[in-house]
């Protein structure tokens, strides 16, 4: 018989979801194994995921395993694998009875959704979990649901993969290389318009990214800020924020770290920092990383970053400390 495997998706009725879910149970994230699905919503939408769960039905995927829906998280959590933690409180909206536009307003009502996830999570969740956290502000929501679970042996991640697609992209056009021919695309930091995005250490056709492109003029003012944009240029042309895309993302980085990266490859998530590259231990920075033979994943750490990719990169480590100091009052 398959092993089975138990994933949580938050936000489950919302527009990531409905592009992330069908895929985690379409036999190519998890190859061979049966897929339960925990799916996750606030109390005032939970019923509206009957609906999703009929369309599962349909939909005949052979790898689908368990599928329940709920308000209640701990119930949820109860030895879940995964736990894709897409779910949060955006920008703009009323929430009891203030409109939230302030970063730092964002920063603590997620982050207490957080504090409540992390210690389901970290009580409930299967000892080798593996958390990637999709809602805003993500790197932030990661560093609290991490502190509040205190189990040093889940992995908390926060996604920076859609950055990187987008990153290779970008660089594949401009050199006209197809979009499998860039690898090793790192986003250093923050996944906020700080973000780096490290064109100078790309594998482009095999080649040094800093080698194939003599422009810098263009990776400054085009390539960078592109990246660091693109999420509000989808939202200004499509009128809602990049939902297949994200889910796309979701998928890959499952698929990175259920299985070993090609030497010379890395991908991109962000982590908790060890203190590489001089980043300050504990925040949740996005790093270059790998999935060993034996399941583990580790920061790639024979890159050697330019005086400009340093000073870029600071700003994003600056800005994640500053956020840090702003949801202070939500640590252990
Ligand atoms: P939607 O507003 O369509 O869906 C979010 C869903 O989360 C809603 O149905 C809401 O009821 C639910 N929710 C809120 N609080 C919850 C909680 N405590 N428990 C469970 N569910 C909860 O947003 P969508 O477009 O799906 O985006 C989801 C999040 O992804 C947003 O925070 C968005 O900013 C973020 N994104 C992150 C990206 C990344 O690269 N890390 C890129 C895409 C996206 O912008």
């Amino acid at each position: 018989m398959s092993k089975s495997i138990k994933v949580v998706v938050t936000g489950a009725a919302g527009q990531i979801a409905y592009s992330l879910i069908p895929r985690l149970v379409d036999g190519n994230t998890f190859g061979d194994k049966i897929v339960d699905l925990a799916l996750v919503e606030i109390p005032q939408v939970v019923d509206k995921l009957k609906g999703l769960v009929m369309e599962l039905e349909d939909s005949y995927f052979p790898k689908m395993g368990k599928v329940t829906y709920t308000d209640n998280f701990e119930e949820a959590s109860k030895d879940a694998d995964w736990f894709l933690l897409v779910g949060s409180i955006p920008r703009g909206i009323v929430y009891k009875g203030k409109k939230i536009e302030e970063r730092s307003d964002l920063l603590s009502i997620n982050g207490g959704i957080f504090v409540q996830q992390g210690e389901a999570i970290g009580k409930y969740g299967k000892d080798d979990a593996k958390i990637l956290v999709v809602g805003n502000p993500a790197n932030t929501n990661a560093f609290i649901g991490k502190d509040a679970a205190n189990n040093d042996n889940q992995l908390w991640m926060a996604m920076t993969m859609l950055d990187s697609n987008r990153a290779k992209s970008i660089l594949a056009k401009k050199t006209n290389n197809n979009v499998s021919n860039v690898k090793n695309m790192i986003i250093w930091g923050n996944h906020s318009p700080t973000m780096y995005p490290d064109s100078e250490n790309a594998l482009i056709a095999e080649k040094l990214g800093s080698e194939v492109i003599n422009d810098m003029n263009w990776i400054e003012s085009e390539f960078i800020p592109t990246v660091q944009q693109r999420g509000k240029a989808v939202i200004d042309a499509r009128g809602a924020s990049s939902a297949t895309s994200a889910a796309k993302a979701a998928i890959d980085t499952v698929i990175a770290c259920e299985n070993p990266t090609d030497s010379g490859d890395c991908f991109s998530a962000a982590i908790a920092s060890d203190g590489a590259y001089d980043v300050p231990e504990g925040i949740i920075c996005g790093y270059p990383l790998i999935t060993l033979d034996d399941g583990s994943i580790e920061i790639k750490r024979d890159i050697s970053l330019s005086e400009f990719a340093k000073s870029k990169f600071k700003i994003s480590i600056d800005e994640l400390l500053s956020e840090r100091e702003a949801v202070k009052h939500l640590l252990k």
